[in-house]
């Protein structure tokens, strides 16, 4: 991938003198930390060096000052750790976040996705997501033991959702203690992830079962891209060409062949 094909914004977006962490809902800025804390214990961990021009996208739309933060890593067992924050207008923040897996790795997918707009959270995500049929037996045996909270408001899934696993946490968090209940589940899968990700041992890059998980990792992203909600924000944000391409090469960027 290239910089300047995302780099390439719309005339409209000029840089804006304001930080991304300016205002943010407190679920947000908790949850960007407990990301953080967390890839910085995995092994080999360095920033994703491709990308480090896109780390802050500024800009202007009716007045308002959006941003758009990026943070990229790669480390052993994962190609890509993403974690974008975003404020979009309207009072529109958004916390989303993949770890993908080398796919040589029997690891699945860290994903979690947080919209938050001025009457509170909507829509707060989680799961270790599959990339063959079933999640990992050590990821599975570990999800098992952690106590999900009876969340009061649990979403349903979209049609392209199931990509996700059975232990997919979908929810609208019912005030800031349900808030903090799902911080700590985000916490608790991401401990189950990382010691897994601490004894995984590779397969070769030509072995059925990496190729396997390469195939899931990319319906994985073909299905992401399904969702209209992400695309139809961006476009009102952007426009509809930059969305496409911002999807396409950085969200949602297809696995390179093993
Ligand atoms: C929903 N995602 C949404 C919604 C918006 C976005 C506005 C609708 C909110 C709601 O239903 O309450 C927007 N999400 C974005 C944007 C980005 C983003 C602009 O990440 C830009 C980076 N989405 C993901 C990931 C997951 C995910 C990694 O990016 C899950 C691991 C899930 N988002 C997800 C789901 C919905 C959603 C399942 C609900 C979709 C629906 O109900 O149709």
């Amino acid at each position: 991938m290239t910089d300047s094909s995302v780099l390439c914004l719309p005339a409209l977006m000029q840089p804006q003198p304001k930080t991304p962490s300016q205002d943010l809902h407190p679920l947000v800025s908790t949850l960007a930390a407990t990301m953080r804390a967390a890839w910085q214990k995995l092994p080999e961990l360095e920033p994703l060096s491709t990308v480090k021009d896109l780390r802050a996208i500024h800009g202007e739309l009716d007045g308002e000052t959006l941003f758009i933060g990026n943070e990229l890593y790669q480390c052993r067992g994962f190609r890509k750790i993403h974690l974008e924050i975003a404020k979009l207008g309207n009072g529109l923040q958004i916390l989303h976040c993949v770890w993908f897996p080398d796919p040589r790795f029997d690891l699945p997918i860290f994903g979690a996705d947080i919209v938050a707009g001025p009457a509170g959270i909507s829509a707060a995500i989680v799961d270790l997501s599959p990339t063959s049929s079933q999640l990992p037996d050590p990821i599975l045996e570990n999800l098992e033991a952690i106590e999900i909270p009876a969340f009061r408001q649990v979403r349903d899934l979209p049609g392209w959702g199931t990509i996700f696993s059975s232990k997919v946490c979908f929810i609208r968090p019912d005030g800031v203690e349900e808030e903090d209940l799902f911080n700590q589940v985000v916490s608790d899968y991401l401990k189950v992830l990382s010691d897994c990700t601490a004894q995984a041992i590779p397969e070769s890059r030509t072995a059925v079962s990496t190729i396997d998980r390469y195939e899931g990792q990319l319906n994985y992203c073909l299905q992401q891209k399904r969702n209209d909600k992400t695309r139809r924000v961006l476009e009102k944000a952007f426009d509809p060409e930059w969305a496409d391409r911002y999807i396409e090469l950085l969200l949602f960027d297809n696995p390179p062949t093993p």
